[in-house]
């Protein structure tokens, strides 16, 4: 068996591994969970509305690391109501400052073998650790915390071999664009990706995790690494080596695919605007002005990392053309930084030092000028996610992030001369456990808490069942790789909007249609149609969900997403796909469609396909792109309705 398989088989709730093959239905324990405040209000409304006491995990985190501004009572008012309703369920809550959830999850909570579920699409960041760790929408993680288990298509297991050791300037970063660069936005699609080989000893845990964050952007399931001797150093580093367990491949381990990347070919890469999968060598754009560099998110804000920035900027300043921002992934970063006598070097850089907060990486801040090349060490590059309509955003590596700073331009790394040298994980870094608030671990002490709500927290709003009839006009049409950034724009204007639904969804699509809110209103009830890998990237539920406050009932898509997919599920969304792809060229923006949905409520059948009368006239056949179950929470009216019935 491969790390994947066994991980799955030792937590499958029903049935055993070999009855199930690819894209069948599993149900798996969740050992932890995660949110963080941008998916964490509405996750924790929907675990409430499920009268459960206290979590069933092992462990359940809380983090604050999105919505950090404070320039109003909201982003405050929902800080509150987590820590409360965190010390009432019995979370730990991370407070806002402590630094990014992934980069905390990996210094503080996450171990190899575990599961591990996390309303944001960066989970797989604990892969790199050794656990099998999944982005999900918040109702799928506030399902988790009751004790329910995590349903997913079985995943098809791929194997990517390490050859080698990265040499020069190219490093972990490197190794996913180079993934990337060949399996494109899509490419990850059902599967997790395994590492194995040579090479996986030569990368520290924290440069294991850069690779499985971005893991993310393939579409994939997950990331995962072995447990090995580096990760027992890393945990022991941590005072945390009783979670240590040794996690390998049997030698005779079968894959679905495979892959070799070796380590010593790869050069510095960049993605270019505006996907991840848009990448070439940095060599390519030598001459290009730089005037931005951002350094942080949770692909790049370890020591390791920072480190390597702080070695490249020694005694000198980066280039006064060029805003450049620093945000360290946590305060054990930060603090490791001043004790190992490198943060005087980012200071006297010249660089700003940001909160240790996803800040610019998610438009919270540190936008760029007006059509700015804009060099991130980030994971996604969208078109406005900067929070700059026309700026053009390029991922790097940090050790490119830091040169391009000094030099203020692109150029060929081989005139680079030496590259600093990687430094391992120090010993005894300092703890910043004590500054998490761990909930009392007395019932009667936790049942007194007071969960406290400003007026930023707006209740559940309840969602009628799936008729048996719809006719529904096409609100929007759109194309290829449309991403959840596309449906449900970030950035400081709008994050404070995401415990507020119906605020909210004035914003759906807003930056790609400034119409289709009036227009979706208009119609009432209404259908989306898009091309392939629709909803990729983030896990924000709430691009399911202010849609179907605007009365979205069904996508139709040539192929979506897997995290958006099961999200629109959650909400009682149809995802419908083409059973001939050409018909996605017969549909317009306004189309009519008459659905019939009666036959899905014939229990004693099970479906997969439906017809839809275009304008009152040909008939079209689609696929439903839904499990059984998934079926059954759709004519409900969504998960909540069904968990709501089960319960009266
Ligand atoms: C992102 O990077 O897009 C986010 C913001 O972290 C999201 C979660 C969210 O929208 O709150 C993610 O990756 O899931
Ligand atoms: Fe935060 Fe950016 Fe990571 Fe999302 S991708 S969790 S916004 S740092």
């Amino acid at each position: 068996m491969n790390i994947t398989k066994k991980i799955i088989s030792a937590h499958l709730m029903s049935g055993k591994l070999e009855d199930f093959k690819p894209g069948d239905e599993i149900a798996l324990k969740m050992d932890q969970t995660i949110t963080q405040d941008a998916t964490g209000t509405m996750t924790y409304l929907q675990f409430e509305a499920m009268g459960i006491p206290k979590v069933k995990t092992d462990l359940s985190v809380s983090y604050v690391d999105h919505n950090t501004l404070q320039q109003d009572f909201r982003n405050p008012d929902d800080h509150q109501f987590l820590r409360t309703i965190a010390a009432k369920y019995g979370l730990v809550y991370s407070p806002a400052g402590l630094g990014i959830c992934h980069q905390l999850h990996l210094e503080n909570f996450a171990k190899p073998g575990a599961t591990l579920i996390g309303a944001d699409s960066h989970t797989p960041t604990a892969g790199g650790m050794g656990s099998l760790a999944m982005g999900a929408g918040g109702l799928s993680v506030a399902l988790a915390m009751a004790g329910a288990a995590y349903k997913i298509p079985m995943p098809k297991v791929v194997k990517v071999e390490l050859t080698g050791k990265l040499k020069g300037w190219a490093s972990a970063k490197d190794v996913i664009l180079a993934l990337l660069k060949i399996l494109t936005v899509k490419g990850g699609v059902g599967r997790v990706f395994e590492f194995t080989g040579e090479g996986v000893s030569s990368l520290s845990v924290p440069e294991r995790a850069c690779i499985t964050n971005m893991g993310a952007e393939l579409g994939a399931t997950t990331s995962i690494f072995p447990s090995d001797e580096r990760t027992k150093a890393f945990l022991k580093a941590q005072g945390r080596e009783q979670d240590y367990k040794e996690l390998k491949a049997d030698a005779n381990a079968l894959y679905d695919e495979s892959y070799t990347i070796e380590l010593d070919k790869l050069v510095p890469m960049v993605a270019c605007p505006h996907m991840p999968d848009k990448v070439k060598a940095v060599a390519e754009l030598a001459g290009l002005k730089v005037d931005q560099v951002a350094i942080g998110s949770c692909t790049n804000s370890s020591f390791s990392d920072l480190s390597a920035v702080a070695l490249i900027w020694k005694g000198k300043q980066v280039d006064r053309t060029t805003d450049t921002l620093v945000s360290p992934g946590s305060k054990q970063v930060l603090r490791l930084l001043a004790r190992e006598n490198l943060l005087d070097n980012i200071i006297d850089s010249g660089a700003r030092i940001l909160e240790c907060a996803c800040g610019p990486c998610i438009g919270m801040g540190g936008a760029p000028i007006s059509k700015a090349v804009s060099v991130r060490t980030f994971n996604r590059n969208f078109e406005g996610r900067s929070g700059t309509k026309d700026a053009s955003v390029y991922l790097v590596s940090p050790l490119v992030a830091a040169k391009l700073a000094l030099d203020g331009k692109f150029s060929d790394p081989k005139t680079w001369g030496e590259a600093p040298k990687m430094l391992d994980f120090p010993d005894n870094p300092p703890s910043i456990r004590h500054l998490f608030i761990d909930p009392s671990k007395d019932d009667k002490e936790r049942s007194k808490v007071e969960i406290l709500r400003g007026p930023n927290i707006v209740a559940l709003e309840v969602f009628d069942v799936l008729p048996q009839n719809m006719n529904a006009k096409v609100s929007i049409k759109l194309g290829d790789d449309i991403t959840t950034d596309h449906i449900m724009p970030a950035g400081a204007a709008i994050l404070p909007l995401r415990s507020n639904i119906p605020a909210i969804s004035e914003y759906v699509f807003s930056k790609v249609d400034s119409d289709f809110v009036k227009r979706a209103k208009e119609f009432g009830t209404s259908v989306i149609v898009a091309g392939h890998n629709y909803g990729q990237g983030s896990s924000r539920e709430h691009a399911a969900l202010a849609p179907r406050h605007l009365g979205i009932r069904a996508v139709i898509a040539k192929s979506f997403a897997r995290i958006h997919k099961a999200n629109l599920a959650n909400f009682g969304i149809l995802a419908l796909t083409f059973a001939n792809p050409d018909d996605y060229d017969k549909i317009e923006q306004c189309s009519s469609l008459g659905f019939d949905f009666s036959p899905l409520f014939d229990k004693t059948k099970t479906h997969a396909s439906l017809t839809v009368k275009l304008d009152n006239k040909e008939k079209l056949n689609l696929n439903l792109e839904l499990s059984d179950n998934e079926l059954e929470m759709v004519l409900a009216g969504g998960l909540l309705n069904q968990v709501r019935a089960n319960k009266a």
